[in-house]
């Protein structure tokens, strides 16, 4: 050390195990010969006293003078280090020619023999370690100056395995003075680093290596993930620290120890440095807290993270409305003034029925629908349907939160809402029984309806003869039983049961029922029943039966219209006839004009859709059916979309009297012409003689100021395509088919209302925030020229051909069974989370596979219910397929019945049912695991895939379920749509050798 004094951390790092200059009395080391090497006192350069050894035999020749030290304990040092400061006289400035005897070096040596083995010196023993020459040799001049020319050399020994060593210097004819010999061994000093303490070490014998020591989190610490580690190195330096301790919960870091949390503060996770203050509404009433205690009347989750403030339940919803449908009520209302301090408000609703009496209050029956659900709402609006018709109901609406569970002793605060329901068809008649049955008569009886909803006046009987089912028989009973006369023997007749009530005051509309079907064929003696579900027979012989199809419904519209008339409120009236089951009953298309339409028998007065192109002044036909809204009364917040005609945007509206409510604005963009500015308020002409709650709703138009606008009601989720899109696999097959149930209810609203859309595609489906679907984009002829998906067809004309029926392509016969069709390929985009429909097929391909029968395979997944109604909206003869309002029936019975839902088209019939070679140019062949995720649209999982070392599809086909969680699949609808393609792989793989046909 140039200064003489090692700095500090060398201290602590440097261990001497011999040191020649601190021994003050003889260092006691043995010199042979004897007179060889030679002790001598001197002072150093601060006239300390210090032993040397000297030897200067240079005159002599075959010098060989050993000096060798005491025995050195190692004390467990695996490697030593030995310092040397001596002095070495040049032998060219010796006087006289001492020729070739003079030497300028001199030997280290050690042997690591004991005491006893060592007793009698034997050279021999010893190993040399190493050769030692002079930096700087001095000279008589440097005598005469009295210089120093200290030389200072350092060597290291190791690995060492005795308990001790001897060092001895053996020299041949040099002139030597060793001044100091130091011994030490290095070692990593005691360290308190990051919390933890690590204890002097031993570094290990290699230059390059490195001891791992564990060291001990000092107290109220704890190792943090891993105990920490540091390495000790050779040089007696700590290195590569990992790991860490922190303060235990309830403490916080101070100047390198852990000082306990004050009271008020609190520190739960190991992973936080300092005391945090109690969030509002905790305590921390003592020191050390790791976590803070809710003040009274507050509560926490164990879900809530530590630093979030203590809740409470919160206050009821304000300012809840009900709009009355018939017999449904859509309730609404406005989130609570207090929230509790949480963000996840639910509501629960309490649904009763008044008693006749008017005092007594009875919970709703299971019967009663709430849509979304009845309890743990997100949203602030739900829809009950299937109440009783004519009678008071009171709707407790409570809002709750994670913490309403834990607060029992708080008061539930409720808002209570009476409502009073409207008139509205019964239910279907569903039990028909065959009583007893003649040569020419039949006995039938059923029970009342399960939701006569209002008094029924009496029931309807339609039957016909099998062979002659183009004319029917309606009779009539008001009680639940009737015999059946006049039938002729031996014959077949299908038996159609309707209950028929009067309207009520209330009403407009009575309704007419229709329940299953009963086959009976009359004996010749004995009744015999045919097998098939609706079915019994009879005998019989009718001569008032057979009447003409027009006739009757004539004479029926007579009868009801008389039953009726004293009710009628509006002058307006439809009875309608609503099957289940939809048989692909004959239906002349020409029935349409002789007022049978679409399964409807329609009067006179029947509110019916009205060409905007009948009004000669298309601004009178708008303000006929929109109203005019003061442009003040809008504010335009957002731009959510492009339409053809301008910008469409959202924003509130507030009329008059009413409460605020968001809207879609779409603009007229400036400097339109006449003829554009009538095209767009066209749509406003037809929306606006909708009412339907799966039809978009017009609130009004703006023609007074510019710019023009379109007012509809606000569809949070956008159109249907992109909002599937954006949520794939994420919805059950229950939600979709309620989408799709909602479609068709929709349409059969539009087709009741002889309205046909002619573009009906998911694009022009809006979705709401309670996932509610509505029928939007009107307008005809319009609305097509706009359409994106629209093509020039060679009849001229533009028609989104992958939506449309044949007949409507071919010969532009556009029907509501045309717009079936086109549900049909809205239920494939729906259950296909809107993929598009024929692919990348041209639009010509896809006219000529439709053309050749091929159709679209079954959407993976989807229920084998859902895929036969879409195949049926498919059929080629437009009255084959089904109706409106048959789709929906069997939509509602499916949802009534999920487990119908559960059979799936199976891979073998989506493949057998291919349609063409829709998919990849090798002809729809995947080869590839990034080709089979796109095909499934999982494209997004290939490189995690691919990291999982599945990169064949051979190895994707032994995936389970563990190992797609495990690449990191974890959405639940993405794990089970991935696992059912590798199914259909296997089985693939088993018939096509291990290349994928899709
Ligand atoms: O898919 P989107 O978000 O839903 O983008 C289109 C865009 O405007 C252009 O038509 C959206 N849009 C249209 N009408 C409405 C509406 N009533 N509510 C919400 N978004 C709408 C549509």
């Amino acid at each position: 050390f140039p200064h003489g004094v090692p700095p500090r951390a060398d201290r602590r790092r440097c261990m001497n195990l011999l040191d020649s200059r601190s021994v003050m009395g003889d260092l006691g080391w043995v010199a042979y010969p004897k007179n060889g090497w030679e002790e001598i006192g001197e002072v150093d350069e601060d006239y300390a006293p210090i032993h040397t050894y000297q030897v200067c035999r240079v005159m002599e020749q075959n010098q060989n003078n050993w000096l060798h030290t005491n025995w050195i304990l190692t004390e467990g040092a695996q490697r030593v280090f030995i310092e040397l400061k001596f002095t070495l006289r040049d032998c060219n400035s010796l006087p006289g020619g001492v020729g070739g005897t003079c030497k300028e070096t001199f030997n280290m040596d050690g042997t690591g023999m004991t005491e006893a083995e060592n007793r009698v010196m034997k050279e021999s023993r010893y190993i040399k370690i190493d050769t030692i020459a002079a930096d700087e040799s001095f000279t008589e001049l440097d005598l005469g100056d009295r210089v120093m020319k200290l030389n200072t050399e350092v060597r290291d020994l190791g690995p060492l395995t005795r308990k001790g060593f001897y060092l001895a210097f053996q020299d041949l004819g040099a002139c030597i003075a060793l001044v100091s010999v130091r011994v030490f061994y290095k070692r990593c000093p005691f360290l308190v680093k990051s919390l933890a303490e690590f204890p002097d070490t031993i570094p290990g014998s290699e230059a390059s290596q490195l001891v791992e020591v564990v060291g001990r989190c000092v107290n109220n610490s704890l190792p943090l993930y891993e105990p920490p580690r540091m390495h000790c190195s050779t040089e007696g330096e700590w290195l590569v620290p990992i790991g860490k301790c922190v303060c235990q919960p309830g403490f916080e870091e101070i100047n390198g120890s852990c000082q306990v949390c004050r009271p008020g503060f609190y520190r739960s996770l190991l992973e936080s440095q300092a005391c945090s203050k109690c969030p509002p509404h905790s305590v921390a009433r003592r020191a050390g807290a790791t976590a803070c205690a809710c003040e009274d009347g507050y509560y926490k989750i164990d879900s809530d993270p530590a630093n979030m403030a203590c809740t409470r339940p919160p206050s009821a919803p304000r300012n809840a409305i009900s709009n009355v449908n018939e017999t449904s009520v859509f309730l609404e209302w406005a989130i609570p003034m207090e929230t509790g301090g949480r963000k996840d408000v639910r509501y629960n609703i309490l649904c009763r029925q008044v008693l006749p009496d008017g005092r007594a209050l009875e919970e709703c029956g299971p019967n009663v629908r709430f849509l979304p659900r009845r309890v743990g709402l997100s949203n602030t609006s739900v829809m009950v349907a299937d109440l009783q018709a004519h009678t008071n109901y009171s709707f407790l609406l409570e809002a709750v939160n994670g913490v309403s569970e834990l607060a029992k002793g708080h008061a539930k605060q409720y808002v209570s809402l009476n409502v009073t329901t409207n008139q509205a068809a019964p239910s279907p008649v569903s039990v028909v029984r065959k009583g007893h049955t003649g040569r020419s008569s039949i006995t039938i009886s059923w029970a009342e309806p399960d939701r006569p909803n209002g008094i029924i006046l009496e029931y309807e009987i339609k039957y016909f003869e099998k062979e002659q089912d183009s004319s029917y028989t309606i009779i009539k009973s008001k009680e639940t039983e009737m015999v059946v006369e006049g039938l002729k023997p031996s014959s077949l007749y299908i038996f159609q049961q309707a209950t028929a009530r009067s309207a009520g005051v209330l009403s407009s509309r009575p309704a007419l029922t229709v329940s299953n079907q009963l086959q009976q064929t009359t004996s010749c003696g004995s009744a015999s029943l045919i097998p098939p579900v609706f079915s019994s027979a009879v005998t019989a012989t009718s001569e008032r039966a057979q009447v003409s199809i027009v006739a009757v419904a004539i004479t029926l519209a007579l009868v009801l219209l008389a039953v009726v008339a004293g009710f009628l409120l509006n002058g307006s009236l439809s009875l309608c006839v609503r099957r289940c089951g939809y048989s692909k009953a004959k239906q002349d298309p020409e029935e349409e004009k002789m007022h049978f339409h679409n399964g409807h028998i329609k009067f006179p007065g029947v509110r019916t859709y009205i060409d905007p192109l009948t009004y000669e002044d298309p601004n009178q036909a708008v303000h006929e059916f929109a109203q005019e809204i003061d442009v003040s009364s809008i504010c335009i917040e957002r731009i959510i979309g492009a339409g053809e005609f301008g910008e469409v945007c959202s924003g509130p509206l507030r009329l008059p009297g009413k409460r605020e409510i968001q809207v879609a604005i779409k603009t007229l963009k400036a400097g339109y012409t006449e003829q554009q500015r009538r095209d767009f308020l066209w749509e406003a002409s037809i929306m606006g003689q909708f009412n339907h709650p799966n039809i978009i709703g017009l609130e009004g138009v703006v023609t007074k100021s510019k710019p023009v606008m379109i007012i509809t009601e606000y569809m949070e989720n956008g159109s249907l395509d992109t909002f599937l899109k954006k949520n794939d696999a994420q919805f059950t097959v229950i939600q979709l088919v309620g989408m799709l149930r909602g479609i068709a209810s929709g349409m059969r609203y539009l087709s009741d209302m002889g309205y046909v859309h002619r573009d009906l595609a998911a694009r022009n489906i809006l979705v709401n925030s309670n996932l509610v679907c509505k029928v939007s984009d009107f307008g005809l002829s319009r609305v097509l020229e706009d359409d994106p998906e629209a093509a020039y067809t060679t009849r001229g004309g533009k028609i989104p051909i992958r939506w449309t029926a044949p007949e409507a392509i071919a010969y532009r016969k556009f029907t509501s069974a045309s717009d079936v069709w086109s549900y049909g390929i809205v239920m494939w985009e729906v259950m296909s989370y809107g993929e598009r429909p024929y692919w990348e097929m041209s639009n010509q391909d896809v006219i000529k596979a439709v053309e050749e029968s091929y159709r679209l395979p079954g959407p993976m997944d989807c229920p084998e219910a859902l895929y036969h109604l879409m195949m049926d909206c498919w059929q080629r003869e437009r009255t084959n397929r089904p109706k409106f309002d048959e789709i929906v029936c069997l939509l509602d019975k499916l949802i009534r019945n999920p487990s119908s839902l559960k059979k799936l088209v199976n891979s073998s019939h989506r493949v057998s049912n291919l349609l063409v070679e829709h998919a990849s140019e090798d002809g729809g062949r995947i080869r590839t695991v990034g080709e089979w995720l796109d095909s499934i649209k999982m494209g997004r999982y290939s490189e995690l895939f691919m990291e999982g070392g599945y990169s064949s599809l051979d190895t994707v086909a032994q995936m389970t379920s563990e190992d797609l969680r495990r690449v990191g699949v974890n959405l639940a609808g993405h794990q089970k749509k991935i696992i059912t393609s590798i199914q259909e792989m296997r089985v693939h793989m088993n018939s096509t050798n291990s290349v994928l046909n899709i």
